[in-house]
């Protein structure tokens, strides 16, 4: 009687279901495959942060006493696709039981299926698909504020009693702030590659040499101790900060306040249950204000529960819709980064240096604009997949169809997230940097957002914007 227990790219955590009651005998599979390095073709640096985590996270287990087989991507006898390595290690250990724990993408789903596997539940989030498909029953609108709000009470994160601290559930009046001249945001922490990294980068840099992105500098922490690391940096240094300048955007600095950790919660290195446990002890000790703590804990409790709630609950017609008939193909500039728009030449060259956006030059910069320009949903959501060492098409995909580009009709988002050039000059300094001016509406100096914003819609399809 041996178990053969999975554990795929994403879910590198030792609580995990599937390594749960793991005794001596079982083995557990971890599989590098080349269906999954190129089902879009990944930032360079995501692949070195996954393929790497992946291999750190196999000598973590097998030092604490567990076996694993681990075929690399480079093995000759790889097959290069999970199924056909599920299969090849089910010949070979002829396990009487095989374990899943449930993958984070409807594709991945449907591909478990052929494995023989019991599929256990991922119980790593706060909500389960089935809650939220329950909260969502009967509901006309699935608006989030409210769904955050039974979240706060079921999780018990800043309530006091019934209520919640301070009085208010929302404290987004307070925040949004742009950015004064004279702030000092901390450096982001890097993490040095060490050998097993440094291993991964030569392989990426040889075997995907046409994937977006640059390989270097690589500076993302690949373990547990890296990511806790990477935490207490944030905690620190940036959270007191975090509300305030959530919005602000700032050419040369990708990060300011923000805790830069999607990556590692998403491929398991962190739980949000210990991320928001953190914000809330700094708020008690009285080291981060309230509106800093309460909207950050809002993004992980709120937000991304509700994300992966309406994800599940909608798919896979989610992502067939498109409500705004948008069919312009995706311009070139979203792969190299030039254009005379200095907000999108400055967020897409923090993506290509970095694998790294944050929240609002994606979705008021890259997003506006494929949304003001009627870029093809489809476009958009595989460049969106593709460029951030955070994407996962859970959380990738309704942040994109959903909230940036409105092609849900408005399941997820009251109306579309659209805004002129006056808002991007007033949360950030790209502007001064840029050959249009974020106050015109027509002519040559015209910002384009705002002409996009404000075109009649008889002229529509016909401007040369694109080119630009
Ligand atoms: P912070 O600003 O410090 O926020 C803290 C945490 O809250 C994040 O780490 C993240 O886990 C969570 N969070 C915040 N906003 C969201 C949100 N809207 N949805 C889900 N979680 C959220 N996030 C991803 O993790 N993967 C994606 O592929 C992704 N694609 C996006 C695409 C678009 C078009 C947009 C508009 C947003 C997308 N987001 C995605 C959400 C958000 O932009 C990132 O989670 C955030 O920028 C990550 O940076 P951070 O860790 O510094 O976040
Ligand atoms: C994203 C990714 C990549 C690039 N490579 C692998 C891999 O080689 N092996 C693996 O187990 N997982 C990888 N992943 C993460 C998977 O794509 C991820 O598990 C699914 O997206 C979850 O549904
Ligand atoms: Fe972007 Fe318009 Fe400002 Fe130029 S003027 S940076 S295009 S918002």
């Amino acid at each position: 009687m041996s178990t053969l227990r999975i554990v795929l790219g994403d879910q590198l955590t030792r609580g995990l279901s599937s390594l749960r009651d793991y005794v001596p005998g079982d083995t557990v599979l971890m599989m590098e495959v080349a269906e999954e390095t190129t089902y879009v073709k990944h930032h360079r640096q995501k692949l070195v942060l996954i393929l790497s985590a992946m291999r750190h996270f196999a000598d973590e287990l097998r030092h604490h006493g567990f076996t694993v087989d681990y075929v690399k991507l480079d093995d000759p006898a790889n097959t290069g696709s999970f199924t056909a390595e599920v299969q090849r290690a089910i010949a070979r250990y002829t396990p009487s039981r095989v374990v899943a724990t449930e993958p984070g993408e409807w594709r991945v789903r449907e591909m478990m299926k052929g494995w023989g596997a019991e599929i256990l539940p991922d119980d790593r989030f706060f909500a389960t698909p089935a809650s939220f498909a329950a909260w969502a029953r009967d509901r006309r609108q699935l608006r989030m504020e409210f769904f955050y709000r039974d979240m706060r009470r079921l999780s018990g994160l800043l309530m006091d009693g019934d209520a919640p601290v301070g009085g208010q559930w929302n404290f987004d009046h307070d925040n949004r702030k742009s950015l004064p001249k004279d702030a000092n945001p901390p450096r982001r922490q890097r993490f040095e590659p060490e050998a097993i990294t440094r291993e991964v980068m030569e392989l990426v840099a040889m075997r995907f040499p046409d994937h977006f992105g640059a390989l270097e500098p690589f500076g993302w922490a690949v373990t547990r101790a890296g990511a806790l690391e990477a935490l207490d940096h944030f905690i620190s240094a940036c959270l007191p900060n975090f509300g305030d300048y959530q919005d602000a955007m700032k050419q040369g600095n990708a990060f300011l306040y923000h805790s830069v950790i999607s990556p590692y919660l998403n491929i398991g290195l962190l739980t949000p249950r210990e991320i928001c446990d953190r914000a809330q002890e700094a708020w008690s000790r009285g080291d981060a204000p309230l509106n800093a703590v309460e909207g950050f804990i809002r993004q992980i409790l709120g937000w991304r529960e509700y994300i992966r709630g309406l994800y599940w609950l909608k798919m896979p017609d989610y992502a067939e819709t498109n409500f705004l008939e948008a069919r312009r193909p995706l311009p070139d500039f979203y792969w190299t980064g030039r254009t005379e728009m200095n907000c999108l030449a400055q967020a897409i060259g923090d993506t290509q240096r970095h694998a790294y956006a944050h929240h609002i030059q994606r979705l008021m910069v890259t997003g506006n604009f494929a949304l003001l320009a009627g870029l093809d949903p489809k476009e958009v959501e595989q460049w969106y997949l593709l460029v951030y060492a955070d994407a996962f098409e859970w959380v990738e995909l309704p942040n994109t169809h959903g909230m940036a580009l409105f092609a849900d009709g408005g399941v997820m988002a009251s109306k579309p997230y659209a805004a002129s050039g006056a808002y991007i000059d007033r949360m950030s300094d790209y502007c001064a940097g840029c050959r249009f001016k974020p106050g015109v509406k027509l002519g040559p100096k015209a910002c384009p957002f705002n002409y996009l914003l404000w075109m009649p819609p008889r002229l529509q399809g016909k401007n040369e914007l694109l080119d630009m």
